[in-house]
C-alpha cells in the first residue's frame, strides 16, 4: 500500500439517518475509484464496510467501518457510520476523527431525525460538509422536495451544485452547475461511465435558477468576486472552484450533490468534489488537547477498538501530528504504556493492508496492543499529552441481565467487560445489594446486539430482565419494646435483655444510637453489642427486605446475667428488640426518585407530559432551549424502565432525555403493597 502525504489525504465521515444509503455509497466510492475490487450490495451482504455477521444478517450498519478510495492521486479515507440512533456513538467517533462530513439523504425521504442529530454534531465541530442526495433511481425520488426540506430543516446554506436528469426509473443523468456539462449514463454501466452532453432542454429552467443561486453564493465568499459578479462580469472556472472551496471550508456553503449509489451514478463526480472541495488534514484544526505546550511532535487518538475473529483486538486511530513508521514505539499516556506498532496498516473494510508509514492526518490500524483503549492518546514519551476525549453520547437505557444457564456468570462478566471496551456507550455493573447485573446503553436495539455478541463471541446465553429497584425503608412513628435472648442448653447459657425506643430522623440524617442506660442495668461493655444488633436487623428492613434508614434507637432498660451474658447474647437481644419494635413504629417504604430532563420538539409536548404523568411523574416546569422544549420532572425510578423506547416512539426519535438520582421519598400505599408482596413471594421461593 502506497504512502500518502498529508496534502493528499481527505478524511470524510459518512453520516445520516438509518438506511439513507451510506454504506452502499461508501462501497460504490471505493469500487468506482478502483481501490476495492467488488461492487457489493446490502442485499447480498457483500458491502465493504458492513462485513460483520450481525450487519450482514440484519442488513444495516452497527459499527463504524473504515475504507478508502484512491482518486486523483489522493487517498480519501471513508468512515461509514451507522444511522440508527442506538449507535450514535459510532457516528460521533467518525465525525470527531474526520475533517469533513458527507451527510447522506435518501431522495425519497428527506431530512429525518438521524439527519438532524448528525447535523448538530457537525455544527458543533464546525465541520465542512457536503450533502449527497442518493437513491435518485427509486420511485418517488424528488430532488426539489428534498432541497426544500433541507433549506427549511437543516440550513439555508445548502446550495445544489448538481441537478438530476429524470428521476426514479427515468433517472439517467446529472447536470453539473459548475461546468454546465451533463453526464448521461450508459445503461448497465458498472463503474458509472457516461457521455458528456449539453444540459437537456427539460432541465433548462431549473438549471438557470440553480446556476444563478450557486454563482451568487460563491461570489459572496469574497469582496472582489462579488464586485466582479455585480458588475456583470463572468467568473472564471478557477474563481468558481476556489470560491466554492473557500465557502465550504468556512461553513458558508454546503454543496448538495445527487446520484444513485447502486447504479454508481454521480459517484465519480462525488470523488472529484471530495478531493477539490474538502480540506486536507493540513487545513483542519487539531482538536483541543491538554498539557500540550509548545507542540508535541507526535499526536494520535484511538477512536475505535474492535475485536476481530482470528486477529484479536484491532485499534483504529487518527494521527493528528507527526509520522509513524511500521514498528515504531509510541507512548500511551493514559495507561502509561509503550506500545509497539507492528504490522502498521490501513483498513479497507475488513481487510488490513500493511503500510511502511503513516503521515500526519492519516487513519491507521494496528492489532494486538497491550493496554490501549478507545480515546487513548498516542504521543512521545518525553512529551506526554492527553487529547480531549471524544464525547460519546451517554447511556440512557438500563436493563437487568441474567444468564440462562447456571455457571455462566463469570463468562458473562468477562464478555460484558470486553463489549464495554469495544463500545464506550455501553457500561455494566454488578449491584451487590440487589444481586443483579445491570447494563446501561442507548436503547433496546443496542441491548439486542449486546446479547447477540455475548452468545456468538463468548458463548454466554443471557436475557434481559427488569432492573430491580433499590428501595429503602424508614419509620414514621415512635415505639418502644423489649428484646430478650435467653438460652439454657446444659453448660453455660446465653442471656441478653434490652428495652429500646425507635424514632424517625430527617431524610438523609442516617442512623443514631443513644445509650440511656442508668444504674448499670446493662453493663457498659455490652451496650455496643445492642447497637450492632439493631443495625444488623435494620439492614433487612421490616416491610420488603430493604435497608431501614434515617432513624434513631435509644436503649433505656434491660437486664443481664452474671454468668450467661456475653456480647453475642446482647447483639441477639438488639436484633429481637428491633424486630419487635420497628413494625410498631409505622414503617414506610421509600422509593428512589429521579430528576428527569426531556427535550422534544414542541408538537410532542402534550403527549410527553401525559406519559410522564402516567409514570407518576411530577412536572416541575417547561422551558425552551431555542430549538426544543425542555421539560423538567421528578419521576420514580421504578417507572423509568424502557423510557428511552417510549420517548422514541412518541416523538419518532426526535426526543432526548437525561435522568439522575434525586432523592428518596415515601412510596404511595399501592406501590408499598406491591413491593411487599413481591418480597414475600421471593422469600418463599428461597
Ligand atoms: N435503489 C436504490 N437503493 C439503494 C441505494 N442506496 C442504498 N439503497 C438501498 O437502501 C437500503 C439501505 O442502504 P444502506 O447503504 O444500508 O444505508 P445506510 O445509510 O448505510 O444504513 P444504516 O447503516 O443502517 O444507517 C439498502 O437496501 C440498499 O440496497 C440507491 O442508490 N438506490
Ligand atoms: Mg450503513
Amino acid at each position: 500500500m502506497r504512502v500518502y502525504d498529508s496534502a493528499a489525504i481527505r478524511n470524510v465521515a459518512f453520516v445520516g439517518h438509518g438506511a439513507a444509503g451510506k454504506t452502499t455509497l461508501v462501497d460504490a466510492l471505493a469500487f468506482v475509484s478502483g481501490s476495492s475490487k467488488r461492487h457489493g450490495s446490502i442485499q447480498d451482504g457483500t458491502t465493504l464496510t458492513d462485513y460483520s455477521a450481525d450487519e450482514i444478517e440484519r442488513k444495516h450498519s452497527i459499527s463504524l467501518g473504515v475504507g478508502f478510495a484512491e482518486w486523483m492521486d489522493t487517498k480519501i479515507n471513508l468512515l461509514d457510520a451507522p444511522g440508527f440512533l442506538d449507535f450514535l456513538g459510532e457516528g460521533t467517533a467518525a465525525l470527531y476523527s474526520a475533517d469533513a462530513a458527507i451527510v447522506v439523504i435518501n431522495a425519497t425521504g428527506g431530512v429525518e431525525v438521524g439527519t438532524e442529530k448528525v447535523w448538530e454534531i457537525c455544527d458543533a465541530l464546525h465541520l465542512p460538509r457536503l450533502l449527497f442526495v442518493t437513491q435518485m433511481d427509486r420511485e418517488r425520488a424528488d430532488f426539489e422536495r428534498v432541497f426544500d426540506d433541507v433549506k427549511a430543516h437543516l440550513s439555508p446554506k445548502v446550495v445544489p451544485v448538481e441537478i438530476p436528469v429524470g428521476s426514479g426509473a427515468d433517472f439517467r443523468g446529472i447536470v453539473s452547475l459548475l461546468t454546465g456539462d451533463t453526464h448521461l449514463y450508459k445503461k448497465g454501466t458498472k463503474t458509472g461511465e457516461y457521455e458528456v452532453v449539453p444540459p437537456p432542454p427539460e432541465t433548462g429552467d431549473a438549471y438557470r435558477k440553480y446556476e444563478q443561486q450557486l454563482t451568487e453564493a460563491i461570489a459572496s465568499t469574497d469582496d472582489a468576486l462579488l464586485e466582479k459578479y455585480l458588475g456583470g462580469e463572468a467568473l472564471s472556472r478557477e474563481e468558481i472552484i476556489a470560491g466554492l472551496r473557500r465557502g465550504v471550508l468556512a461553513g458558508e456553503i454546503v454543496p448538495m450533490l445527487v446520484g444513485s449509489a447502486t447504479l454508481t451514478y454521480g459517484v465519480r463526480a462525488l470523488l472529484t468534489e471530495i478531493v477539490d472541495l474538502l480540506p486536507s488534514p493540513l487545513e483542519a484544526p487539531i482538536p483541543d488537547k491538554e498539557g500540550d505546550h509548545g507542540g508535541s511532535p507526535l499526536l494520535g487518538r484511538v477512536f475505535k477498538t474492535v475485536s476481530e475473529p482470528h486477529v484479536g483486538d484491532v485499534t483504529l486511530f487518527r494521527l493528528y501530528r507527526g509520522v509513524i513508521k511500521n514498528g515504531d514505539e509510541v507512548w500511551n499516556h493514559e495507561h502509561s504504556v509503550a506500545e509497539k506498532l507492528n504490522h502498521l496498516s490501513v483498513q479497507q473494510g475488513k481487510e488490513r493492508l500493511e503500510v511502511p508509514e503513516l503521515r500526519m492526518g492519516d487513519i491507521g490500524s494496528v492489532a494486538k496492543l497491550r493496554d490501549t483503549h478507545t480515546n487513548d492518546t498516542f504521543c512521545h514519551r518525553d512529551r506526554p499529552v492527553h487529547m480531549a476525549p471524544i464525547p460519546y453520547p451517554e447511556a440512557v437505557a438500563t436493563s437487568g441481565v441474567v444468564v440462562k444457564n447456571r455457571g455462566e456468570e463469570d463468562k458473562l462478566a468477562a464478555g460484558l467487560h470486553k463489549l464495554h471496551e469495544e463500545d464506550p456507550t455501553f457500561h455494566f455493573e454488578y449491584n451487590s445489594e440487589l444481586a443483579q447485573t445491570l447494563i446501561h446503553g442507548r436503547g433496546e436495539r443496542h441491548f439486542e446486539i449486546v446479547l447477540g455478541r455475548l452468545q456468538k463471541k463468548f458463548g454466554v446465553h443471557a436475557e434481559l430482565v427488569r432492573p430491580k429497584v433499590a428501595y429503602r425503608e424508614t419509620l414514621r412513628g415512635k415505639a418502644e419494646g423489649q428484646g430478650k435472648h435467653k438460652k439454657q442448653s446444659g453448660g453455660r447459657g446465653q442471656y441478653g435483655d434490652c428495652w429500646i425506643r425507635l424514632a424517625p430522623r430527617p431524610r438523609g440524617a442516617g442512623y443514631a444510637f443513644e445509650d440511656a442506660i442508668v444504674g448499670g442495668v446493662i453493663p457498659n461493655k455490652y451496650i455496643p453489642a445492642v447497637d450492632r444488633g439493631i443495625q444488623e436487623a435494620a439492614v433487612r428492613g421490616v416491610i420488603a427486605g430493604f435497608p431501614l434508614v434515617d432513624f434513631q434507637a435509644e436503649c433505656f432498660d434491660g437486664s443481664y446475667h452474671d454468668v450467661d451474658s456475653n456480647e453475642m447474647s446482647f447483639k441477639m437481644a438488639g436484633i429481637l428488640a428491633f424486630r419487635n419494635v420497628a413494625p410498631k413504629a409505622r414503617p414506610v417504604l421509600l422509593e428512589p426518585l429521579h430528576d428527569v430532563t426531556v427535550r422534544v420538539p414542541s408538537e410532542y409536548l402534550g403527549d410527553v407530559m401525559g406519559d410522564l404523568s402516567s409514570r407518576r411523574g411530577q412536572i416541575l416546569g417547561t422551558d425552551s432551549d431555542g430549538r426544543r422544549t425542555v421539560i423538567k420532572a421528578i419521576v420514580p425510578e421504578a417507572e423509568m424502565y424502557k423510557y428511552a423506547t417510549t420517548l422514541h416512539s412518541i416523538t419518532h426519535g426526535r426526543g432526548d432525555f437525561h435522568e439522575e438520582f434525586r432523592s428518596y421519598a415515601e412510596a404511595p400505599p399501592e406501590v408499598t403493597a406491591k413491593v411487599a408482596a413481591e418480597h414475600k413471594k421471593e422469600d418463599k421461593e428461597e
